[in-house]
């Protein structure tokens, strides 16, 4: 659906997010993300954990590269299903919101473990479009839907969710703003997930590694200590928090051996081997 003037202006309201909007809305032949989502239809904004197979740097081309697309695709997944794995008993009539939901992949595995209701809400309408367009491709598309929205105005009723999560999507909004309205949509009780890269507050300043990433996405990562501030205001208690960055590093190691590598991959392995950015999970629940 074409966006109008005014929805335009109701869902982007910073020329900051209008930035974002735009980078995402013209990052529509990301090979990177295209050829591993053509794997099985499931189509990932994240990155992935886990050990790889190092056989599959050693297999010979053009099979060496459909291997490792099939490897790396398969550690975006296993993320997706970590992620998942936190939200713990979800029901049938449950329903949960994917804030900041990218192209659906993470929205459809949730939908195919827990068969609930799922809402995915992004700033990009191209995202919005695609996405839609694969859950009608899926046959799911009276139950996972995407909408054109903010997720710090989502719209959506006092205490409808069950849960939340965002996937690697905060590093885009001012955590206050959401985590005040994650608060407001989620039942009390209610999980809150997510899955987020954040800088290093405790050794000092931003890295160079991190700023690389910041302009390389168009982001802005949070340090550490402020996920748990905006947690504590918003009455967000934490029940699990995983450093995942051990698990996330054979995954960028992997990435830069391949012929899809973006340029980004030294800055993550020098952000995360120094020490100056985490790779960080926090499920919490709504006081
Ligand atoms: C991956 O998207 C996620 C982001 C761009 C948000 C930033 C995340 C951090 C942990 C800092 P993508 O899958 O579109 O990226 P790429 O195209 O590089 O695979
Ligand atoms: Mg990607």
């Amino acid at each position: 659906m074409a966006t109008t003037p005014d929805r335009n202006a109701a869902v982007l309201r910073t020329d900051y997010q209008k930035a974002v909007a735009e980078y995402w809305d013209t990052h529509q032949n990301d090979s990177v993300n295209l050829l591993l989502g053509d794997v099985d239809e499931l189509y990932h904004h994240h990155y992935g954990i886990g050990p790889y197979d190092p056989a599959v740097l050693d297999a010979a081309p053009p099979d060496r590269e459909q291997r490792i697309i099939r490897e790396l695709h398969r550690m975006e997944s296993a993320q997706a299903d970590l992620l998942l794995d936190q939200l713990g008993p979800v029901a049938p009539d449950h329903r949960l919101l994917d804030a900041g939901s990218g192209r659906g992949g993470t929205s459809f595995m949730a939908h195919r473990r827990f068969g609930c209701r799922v809402d995915g809400v992004s700033i990009s309408q191209y995202q919005v479009d695609f996405a839609t367009a694969q859950a009608e491709q899926h046959h799911v598309a009276d139950r996972v839907r995407f909408h054109f929205r903010n997720m710090l105005d989502t719209g959506l009723a006092n205490a409808s969710q069950h849960a939340i999560w965002t996937n690697e999507t905060t590093m885009y909004v001012e955590l206050g703003e959401a985590f005040a309205e994650f608060a407001r949509v989620l039942t009390p009780g209610g999980r809150y997930v997510c899955i987020t890269g954040c800088s290093n507050d405790l050794t000092g300043g931003r890295s160079k590694a991190v700023s690389h990433i910041d302009s390389h996405y168009t982001c802005n990562i949070h340090p550490r200590s402020a996920y748990f501030n905006a947690l504590a205001a918003h009455g967000l208690v934490p029940i699990a928090v995983t450093d995942l960055t051990p698990l996330t590093i054979p995954y960028w190691e992997l990435r830069a051996r391949s012929s899809l590598a973006t340029g980004i991959e030294d800055a993550f392995l020098t952000a995360y081997k120094e020490g100056s950015f985490h790779y960080l999970l926090i499920a919490a629940d709504r006081a």
